[in-house]
């Protein structure tokens, strides 16, 4: 698999200072995490709001915290793959490269993005509901299976967004920034359903940014992308610092 890249992409790739990685699960299923929907997606087997609402929680969260362990114990056996990597080299050669992911399972930080923007939260992290006090992963009271607060016994719920839930503020916020003074956002590995996440590579397009997807299936980003590279990012995305790469060289032999 060799992308050949449109020209237009190759002179938005020499000439773009600031680059969005706008990511979804789809980045981490080469980890062997798995994704929310499609053929082996989480919400085939369950349904979301029994799980990622705040009614689901409050009616089961015995099955909740489950769940919600079961992928912290995948998220603490796999690594970043190629993919993730690949943002990192992309860092290296931009200089920057702002990752807005909507994941929560920490492998661009792992895998070494300095910039990473956590749209969704982060299942490494945990509040009481009762008194807001934080608890780490680790540190979560979970001898029992529906994990109370040592202060003041309320419910600890795990530092995620749930349907119906707003986004962290600061998140949301830097997010939009990046996204309205980017030139190149790269979506990658999100079906791009959810809101309000999916709005911005439509309004970083909106705001004059090169729209690139990276994703195996059409989604519903695709009829806006300006380039599709239709594959998984863990052979996609190293190809393009490949060829990141080559354009500079070239670049070089120019001069
Ligand atoms: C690969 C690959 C490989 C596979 N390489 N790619 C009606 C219309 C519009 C909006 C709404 C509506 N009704 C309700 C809403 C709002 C709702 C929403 O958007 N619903 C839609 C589903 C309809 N949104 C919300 O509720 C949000 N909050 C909000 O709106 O607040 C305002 C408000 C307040 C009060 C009342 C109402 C509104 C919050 C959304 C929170 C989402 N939370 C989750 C769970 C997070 C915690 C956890 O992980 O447990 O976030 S849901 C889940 O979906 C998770 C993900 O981050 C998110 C996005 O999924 P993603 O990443 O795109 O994954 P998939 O599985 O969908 O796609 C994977 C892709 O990868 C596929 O395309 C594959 O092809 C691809 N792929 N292998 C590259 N190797
Ligand atoms: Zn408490």
């Amino acid at each position: 698999m060799n992308p050949s890249l449109s020209s237009r992409l190759q002179s938005v790739l020499a000439r773009a200072g600031q680059i969005v990685a706008f990511t979804g699960a789809g980045i981490s299923a080469e980890s062997g995490v798995p994704t929310f929907r499609g053929a082996d997606g989480i919400w085939k087997k369950m349904r979301p709001e029994e799980l990622a609402s705040m009614n689901g929680f409050l009616a089961n969260p015995a099955l909740v915290w489950e769940w919600y362990q079961h992928r912290r114990t995948i998220i603490h056996t796999v690594r970043p793959n190629a993919g993730h990597e690949a943002l990192v080299a992309m860092e290296a050669l931009f200089g920057r490269v702002t990752v807005v992911t909507q994941n929560i399972d920490n492998l661009h930080r792992r895998a070494g993005s300095s910039s990473v923007i956590e749209l969704h939260g982060n299942i490494e992290r945990n509040y009481c509901l009762g008194c807001g006090e934080q608890y780490g992963g680790e540190t979560v009271p979970l001898a029992n299976r529906i994990p109370t607060c040592p202060r003041c016994g309320g419910l600890i719920r795990p530092d995620v967004v749930w349907f119906g839930e707003m986004l962290p503020e600061d998140a949301w916020e830097e997010a939009v920034r990046a996204c309205g003074s980017a030139d190149l956002l790269i979506s990658v590995g999100t079906s791009g359903v959810v809101y309000p996440a999916a709005s911005l590579p439509v309004a970083a397009k909106h705001a004059g940014a090169f729209l690139l997807e990276v994703n195996p299936e059409p989604t519903s980003l695709t009829p806006l992308a300006d380039e599709y590279l239709c594959g998984p990012a863990g052979s996609i995305l190293p190809l393009l610092v490949d060829q990141i790469r080559r354009l500079r060289t070239g670049a070089l032999h120019e001069h």
